[in-house]
């Protein structure tokens, strides 16, 4: 039978460009994957994961929030949303020499990117220019930069592509037919036409999503069809595991079974081989065990270091420890 839910292709997307990925992944698709023996979806997914990638490297990503909280949109999973009392309070841009402060010690730790988040629902241009300024700065340190500041105009994406930005965050977080549930201040299509304009400015694009916002396996399928299903997949693919936080409408949410979560990395990783799947939010209740399981699934980035944005993150020596026990060693640009 057909399925209800489809991936929603940008029009001007479709218009546009010369579509590269020519795979098309139905829901059903990958709905079958999900459904697939864990072990069978395993061999699979560190099969694939092997033609493209060694096995046994890591990507580390360190996260910095630039401007944390009190944010005007509804993201019902978000501890900087103004709209809830999260105890999060509202800040003002962190200064250049704090930020580049912070860079320097990611760099020491080991971390090869440098990821800097924004609560903003859409910059201003003042903003992005002392972003870009950031960015600059973090590129001459030799980082690799990322940042993600919410819905871009055209100018802006080509300001920060200018600025030397190498990547730029932007989730789609869940399926087209969820979203609603979950957000009530933008659209889905709002967030495909900000993904666009990073593309067309020639940034790379991270994109991916959270697991465990009550989706049922249909949507969490239709999310993982609307990231491989784009004309280029995204670089780097984050899948976050919901960290609950108090005072968000999700914070009595139900815990997704460890084992669908390593299922999820798993369907990504087959679905796009060539890109990073990043074990992102919700390592810090994840044990050893599970992180094992993900990177076997095909999981090859993590944000490493104690701080997500405003949540935490393992501490590095669990890393580093975990990092020995499983003879991972970081991916080297
Ligand atoms: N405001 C910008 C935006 O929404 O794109 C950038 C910052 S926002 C915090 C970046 C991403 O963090 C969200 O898209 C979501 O995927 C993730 N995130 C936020 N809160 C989370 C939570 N409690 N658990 C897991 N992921 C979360
Ligand atoms: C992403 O996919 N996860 C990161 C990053 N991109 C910006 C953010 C996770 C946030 C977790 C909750 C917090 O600390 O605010
Ligand atoms: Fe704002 Fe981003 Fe949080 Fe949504 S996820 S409330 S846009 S900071």
């Amino acid at each position: 039978m057909e399925s209800q839910i489809t991936w929603v292709q940008n029009p001007a997307q479709a218009a546009n460009k010369t579509a590269s990925n020519t795979q098309r992944w139905s829901v059903e698709d990958i709905e079958a994957l999900f459904a697939l023996p864990f072990n069978d979806l395993l061999f699979k997914a560190q099969q694939v994961h092997r033609e493209h990638f060694d096995p046994n490297a890591v990507q580390l990503s360190t996260l910095l929030s630039i401007k944390t909280g009190g944010c005007p949109e509804d993201c019902a999973y978000c501890p900087q949303s103004a709209k809830y009392d999260t105890g999060v309070d509202a800040e003002k841009l962190m200064p250049l020499d704090e930020v580049l402060k912070a860079a320097q010690a990611a760099k020491d730790k080991g971390a090869t990117r440098f990821c800097m988040g924004a609560a903003w629902r859409s910059p201003k241009d003042h903003q992005v220019e002392a972003v870009g300024e950031m960015v600059s700065a973090v590129k001459a340190m030799g980082l690799e930069t990322c940042v993600t500041l919410g819905m871009l105009k055209d100018h802006q994406a080509k300001q920060l592509q200018a600025a030397g930005l190498d990547y730029y965050n932007h989730n789609l977080d869940t399926s087209p037919d969820f979203y609603g549930d979950i957000i009530s201040t933008r659209t889905y299509q709002d967030r495909l036409d900000t993904l666009d304009r990073v593309r067309d400015a020639g940034i790379k694009v991270c994109c991916g999503g959270i697991v465990g916002l009550g989706e049922n396996l249909t949507q969490r399928a239709g999310l993982i069809a609307q990231l491989a299903n784009m004309d280029e997949p995204p670089e780097s693919v984050p899948i976050n595991n919901l960290v609950k936080v108090e005072g968000t409408p999700l914070a009595d949410n139900a815990d997704i079974d460890p084992l669908d979560f390593v299922r999820t990395i798993a369907v990504a990783r087959i679905t796009m081989p060539k890109s990073f799947v990043r074990l992102s939010a919700g390592r810090e209740t994840m044990n050893e065990s599970t992180q094992a399981l993900c990177f076997l699934a095909g999981a090859n980035s993590i944000f490493y270091g104690e701080k997500l944005l405003v949540t935490d993150n393992p501490e590095l020596e669990r890393d580093t420890q975990l990092f020995k026990k499983l003879g991972l060693k970081r991916f080297e640009n």
